[in-house]
């Protein structure tokens, strides 16, 4: 049994959600697990396959607490969360701190073992956002390579993050790649018909899409895509779940394009396995991705994918064989392989069967949380 601190950002987005089932599955295996953010990690409700608010009383949740002072402009939420890592390591004594992100957590946590002065180690997970951010902001550059360079175990969530991080930024620690991964027992094949009806009353096909709505994820490249779908003749909604800065303009681009009436913006949804699983194909045309986990989230519920060809997607989706990957930015490529789709049931069933399999096949917490446990073990040999 471990002591575990776990740092991610508690919002909607893949790393926190990966964060969070981790840290569920590590409390199930009989870990102590405190998970150390601002706000509720939004995943962390329900254990088990019941889904159920159940008490288990291996898992903690210490809030960092942000206050303002009049004369500092900007809140100091990195020291803030360094000062609850110290504070938590030292009465829970805490084994490790798995920081989610290299910026800020990782630097957070480092900085909070100086100031113990102890051999707490700290295992860093990169997600991509860390890379992203260094291009934004070069002078990160730095501070990004120490962070990484000074944890005792780093993972990454795809070969291609592990690649660019190391060629991209000249990274000389040994990063070990860890899939992100899907708990089986929710999200899987659910019977759909009532909501199929309800989404879909005339029997027409169903499109679903789930982000944040970044520009990143290029969300109106599908509603593009979808436009050609209905020009096409083909009847079919698009569900588009989850909320961001690019939900107005997509909103408003649906209704410039006259497809309003078969576009569904149903917001953040909790019950996101039983709509995948009424859905009939998933779209993710992002711009950039160093995993995918929504993608990954739909084949396991049985639903082909079709995505674009950057980042770690096609560590994901197998092109052909679990959906289609088309060129990043292609709308007409994008629409064209959805409709194949869409036009032969057969074959949509089959690619469903088998984004379903291959799910299951490669990326199950039970195949990956050990995987994670390894990296600690070896952090704490270090
Ligand atoms: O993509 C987002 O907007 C959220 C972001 C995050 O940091 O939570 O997701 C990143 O981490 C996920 C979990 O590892 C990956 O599945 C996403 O591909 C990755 N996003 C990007 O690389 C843009």
């Amino acid at each position: 049994m471990m002591n575990i601190g776990i740092t991610c950002y508690p919002t909607y987005g893949g790393s926190g959600i990966v964060a969070t089932e981790l840290g569920k599955s590590l409390a199930e295996r009989g870990h102590h697990v405190h998970f150390i953010s601002y706000a509720l990690p939004m995943r962390l409700t329900g254990l088990g396959a019941s889904g159920n608010m159940d008490y288990i009383d291996n898992i903690f949740y210490h809030e960092v607490e942000m206050s303002s002072y009049p004369l500092f402009e900007f809140p100091m939420y990195e020291l803030a969360l360094t000062s609850k890592m110290v504070e938590v390591a030292k009465y829970e004594k805490l084994d490790l701190i798995h920081a989610h992100y290299a910026i800020p957590h990782a630097t957070s946590a480092l900085l909070a073992k100086q100031v113990l002065g102890n051999d707490l180690k700290i295992v860093t997970t990169l997600h991509g956002t860390d890379i992203t951010l260094v291009g934004l902001e070069p002078s990160f550059e730095p501070l990004m390579r120490y962070s990484i360079e000074a944890s005792n175990v780093v993972t990454s969530v795809s070969e291609y993050l592990k690649n660019e991080t190391v060629g991209n930024y000249g990274v000389e620690k040994d990063i070990v790649v860890i899939p992100n991964f899907i708990d089986t027992e929710v999200f899987r094949p659910m019977e759909s018909k009532n909501l199929r009806r309800l989404l879909a009353p005339n029997g027409e096909r169903i499109l679903v899409h789930v982000s944040n709505f970044r520009a990143v994820k290029r969300v109106t490249d599908a509603i593009r895509a979808f436009k050609i779908i209905l020009d096409s003749g083909i009847k079919a909604k698009f569900l588009l779940i989850g909320d961001g800065p690019d939900r107005s303009e997509s909103e408003s681009l649906a209704r410039e394009l006259g497809i309003w009436n078969h576009t569904r913006f149903l917001g953040k949804q909790a019950e996101l396995a039983a709509l995948l699983s009424a859905s009939d194909v998933f779209l993710i045309p992002s711009g950039n991705e160093s995993f995918g986990l929504s993608a990954l989230e739909a084949m396991a519920c049985g639903v082909p994918v079709i995505s674009s060809d950057v980042g770690g997607l096609p560590e994901v989706n197998v092109d052909g064989e679990t959906g289609y990957i088309v060129p990043m930015g292609d709308v007409a490529e994008l629409a064209a392989k959805t409709m194949a789709l869409l036009k032969d049931e057969d074959l949509r069933k089959r690619l469903g069967n088998n984004a379903h399999d291959h799910a299951v096949k490669h990326f199950t917490k039970e195949k990956l949380v050990p995987l994670y446990e390894q990296a600690y073990e070896q952090a704490l040999s270090s």
